[in-house]
């Protein structure tokens, strides 16, 4: 517990000096020779060959690209093709020792690494495993392609199926290893131990550090390598991704036997180049990159300089590494030296570079020196390379021919209804425990919680036996509701996880976390470090590796610091996968009041408007544990917002209040919270409360009966119960908290004039917050949506008020002005 941390002045404000040890640098100088008690002679003639396999694949991708076809056989392919020619030996070097319960994440540019790790399963795993393995994916269908011509050895089968799922997967085909929907920079094939390769800089960083923590908490074997390159050293969410996983608290303290850093290689591929800029002696500072490590923790992150030129000196390093990580004294950082003669992409004119320092590295070229050291050795001829070359080049050409042909390889039909994209963009799964056959780990049983007997003893409705309200303090409020169905999913789910920052102990900003201390080990609940980006991003690792999280960013006005972590990672991959991978993710952000311009925001429209991501906003305790039970369960990545207004509310519609037992809503289902004849009034969030508010004005003033439905979901959204409701009412008025331009409800109130148009007589009106910052607490009201704002709208827009004096202008040509002025 935190509490134990005593911090004492006497010791932190001693004068002293902080010492560095010195950080290797290319430590390793032995030569092949030297290596032949350690490695077969089979062992480093594959070495050879693998660096030949990646070499080779990668030029005939450079012919495709350069010259519009390979082998004589045009062909024109569209995507990228960031290459990494010249960087072979990192990647086999990288590759050559690991074991298939490792896992790589990468890079725009690991077309070689995913070759690397792949060749390096297929030789670990036994026949009949390869065999299941081809056969199941994709029920056999990349296997069916390349097994017509199989000369009956398993291995050779698979280094096909490897070429061709990958290359097929560049050319964006179904059959490819992510069915064409990941494509070069995205491709990755996991039975092999290659997770997601990601296209943005650094962005494999934080995810990877989630991997490694699911394997550290789920106690799951092999190590986590997350290859991304230098330049990434700039990027916000690698530094993140790096303090993450050096807390303290993983040695001080996390129980036994989960003691320990995360176990994880934070591989820097050194190619001394981002696109044309140059982090060492242009954008970045630290010469040495290795030097960065020292940053960290007192162990320097282990980090080293690495010769990546040399296979055995990376293959050396690695063992090195992976025997840190395996003691639990990780993280660790490598600098792995290289050089892509290939330019940044094929169009890339090179203009950033002179051709000399090209042809300095070609000279050192670690395919042709490596070789040499073979031969030298005596333990291949140069006849014996050449025939293997011709080979390799033989087996590229095959895999070419294969995954050019619109036959044999089709691409995913995108336009029929129901295609893999509307297939894959949600899974829509079930699973109550992602892991069945453990028991899930905890501290006390469920119902010793002493917030659980607490909350006994309120009443599960709002409303007494009279229909009276009851003092919010002896009722069951949101927070209540969601805490109870969190606590639950704890005791059901052993992979669930949840964190974020004060979680633990002080339980999350708004206290919805109040007694999940007392049931939950560290593992299970931890404070994280002030990372945004660093929070969702090892939660999209943690759930690509198989497990649940539930993460919190404290306000939503903090989604902006997870951008990438939210909008890129978190709502894509189960897309880009080909629906291979899973995303039960759960992501609770709270919108704020009083805290002025940057805490007080609801960005529900802006997660809305991102294809992958489920959006839900309950205003009530019962939803709130329905919906959250609901996305607790699924297997997508929900963001769940709350309201900082109303965690004290208690459940007013629901008869009986909030159930006990276990219950879901499903996601995407609006509630009719109050029905009506005369006009809808469809809200978000808490703004259902002020619609009811003025919903009664209406009735008692105007003698306008409304009908208050809550969206409760904003992703997926059922139209069909408002369209219902519209038809009855023939009105219809929008309100939330989100400013008004560009807000989901202006998509709402669009797609229901077009699906009932003959039903209306007004047009749908939205009302949101005003198209400012967020004013202070004293004078926020002028901001957001109030019931006289709702009445305001009516009034002007759908129905006269007899009598009615509008409180702020907003007519036609306020709306006009106010739109010329942007505001
Ligand atoms: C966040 C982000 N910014 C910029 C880019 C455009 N971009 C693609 S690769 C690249 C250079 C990356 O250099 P490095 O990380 O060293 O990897 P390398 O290309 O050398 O393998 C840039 C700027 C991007 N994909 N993502
Ligand atoms: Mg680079």
């Amino acid at each position: 517990m935190p509490k134990s941390l005593i911090i004492h002045p006497n010791d932190v404000r001693r004068s002293g000096k902080i010492a560095f040890k010195p950080i290797p640098v290319n430590a390793y100088q032995k030569s092949l020779k030297d290596e032949l008690d350690r490695f077969a002679c089979e062992d480093l003639i594959r070495i050879h060959r693998d660096m030949a396999i990646l070499r080779a694949f990668e030029t005939m991708l450079n012919d495709v690209k350069k010259s519009g076809g390979y082998g004589g056989i045009e062909y024109n392919h569209r995507g990228p093709a960031h290459l990494s020619i010249g960087q072979e030996s990192a990647a086999v070097g990288q590759a050559f020792l690991l074991g298939v319960e490792d896992h790589i994440f990468g890079s725009h540019r690991s077309h070689g690494e995913i070759l690397a790790k792949g060749l390096s399963a297929i030789e670990k795993l036994d026949d009949a495993a390869l065999m299941g393995i081809m056969e199941s994916y994709l029920d056999g269908e990349t296997l069916r392609v390349v097994e017509k011509d199989s000369d009956g050895s398993v291995k050779r089968l698979a280094v096909d199926f490897l070429l061709y799922g990958a290359l097929s997967e560049i050319f964006g085909r179904e059959a490819g290893f992510n069915r064409g929907m990941g494509g070069s920079m995205h491709a990755f094939f996991t039975p092999f131990g290659v997770y997601p390769n990601n296209a943005i800089v650094g962005g494999s960083a934080d995810i990877s550090v989630g991997a490694a923590l699911y394997k550290k908490i789920n106690r799951k074997p092999g190590i986590v390598i997350c290859n991304i390159g230098d330049a990434a050293t700039g990027c916000g969410p690698t530094w993140e991704a790096m303090c993450f996983a050096t807390m303290d608290q993983f040695r001080l303290l996390w129980e036994e036997p989960y003691k320990g850093g995360p176990p994880i290689i934070f591989n820097f591929v050194n190619n001394f180049y981002g696109m044309g800029g140059q982090p060492m002696g242009e954008t970045a500072g630290f010469q040495v990159l290795a030097r960065i490590g020292a940053a960290f923790n007192p162990e320097q992150m282990h980090a080293e300089r690495v010769d990546g030129y040399n296979p055995l000196a990376v293959m050396d390093a690695i063992a090195r590494k992976k025997e840190i990580l395996e003691r639990g004294d990780g993280p660790v950082l490598l600098d792995t030296v290289t050089y892509r003669f290939s330019g940044h992409s094929p169009s890339d004119a090179s203009s950033y570079r002179e051709k000399t320092e090209v042809e300095e590295w070609q000279q050192v070229d670690a395919l042709l020196t490596y070789g040499e050291q073979l031969v030298e050795a005596g333990i291949a001829s140069r006849e014996d390379l050449e025939k293997t070359q011709a080979q390799i080049e033989a087996r590229i050409l095959k895999a070419y021919k294969k995954a050019i042909d619109l036959n044999l390889s089709p691409r995913a039909d995108l336009v029929a209804p129901g295609s893999l994209l509307e297939r894959t963009m949600f899974s829509n799964g079930r699973v109550e425990s992602l892991d069945p056959a453990r028991q899930p780990e905890t501290r006390i049983p469920l119902a010793e919680n002493p917030r659980v007997k607490r909350l006994a003893e309120r009443s599960r409705s709002g409303l007494g036996e009279n229909g009276e309200l009851l003092p919010k303090s002896k009722c069951i409020g949101i927070r209540d509701a969601l805490f109870e169905a969190i606590l639950e999913r704890f005791y059901v789910d052993p992979t669930l996880v949840a964190y974020g920052e004060e979680n633990r102990d002080w339980g999350g900003a708004f206290a919805v976390y109040q007694g999940l201390t007392e049931a939950l080990p560290y593992h299970r609940l931890f404070n994280s470090s002030i990372s945004e980006g660093a929070i969702v991003g090892t939660a999209v690792g943690y759930a690509l590796e198989g497990g649940r999280a539930l993460v919190e960013l404290m306000y939503c006005d903090f989604l902006g610091r997870a951008g990438d972590e939210i909008f890129n990672q978190l709502a894509k991959w189960q897309a880009m996968s080909g629906g291979l991978l899973k995303m039960p993710v759960v992501l609770r952000v709270s919108v704020g009041s009083k805290y002025g311009a940057q805490h007080s925001q609801d960005w529900t429209s802006l997660c809305a408007h991102i294809p992958g991501l489920k959006v839900v906003f309950p205003a009530t305790p019962y939803d709130a544990k329905g919906l959250i039970n609901a996305a607790l369960t699924g297997t997508d990545p929900v963001v769940f917002f709350e309201s900082q207004r109303i965690y004290d509310q208690p459940e007013l519609f629901h008869p009986g209040g909030v159930p006990k037992a276990f219950y879901e809503i499903p996601l995407g289902e609006p509630d009719i919270k109050k029905e009506g004849r005369d006009l809808t009034l469809l809200t978000i969030g808490a703004t259902l409360y002020r619609a009811l508010e003025a919903a009664e004005t209406l009735e008692k003033e105007y003698g306008l009966s409304c009908e208050v439905m809550d969206a409760r979901s904003i992703v997926p959204f059922n139209y069909e119960i408002v369209l219902e409701s519209v038809k009855k009412t023939g009105r219809i008025l929008l309100a939330s908290d989100a400013c008004e331009r560009g807000s989901i409800l202006q998509t709402f109130a669009a797609k229901i004039s077009q699906l009932a148009f003959d039903e209306l007589d007004a047009p749908p009106v939205v009302v949101g917050a005003r198209n400012w910052i967020t004013p202070p607490d004293e004078v926020e009201d002028a901001f957001f949506p109030f019931p006289s704002d709702l009445l305001d709208a009516i009034h002007a827009h759908i129905q006269p008020l007899p009598g009615y004096t509008p409180k702020r202008p907003c007519d036609v040509a306020d709306l006009l002005r106010r739109s010329k002025e942007g505001v």
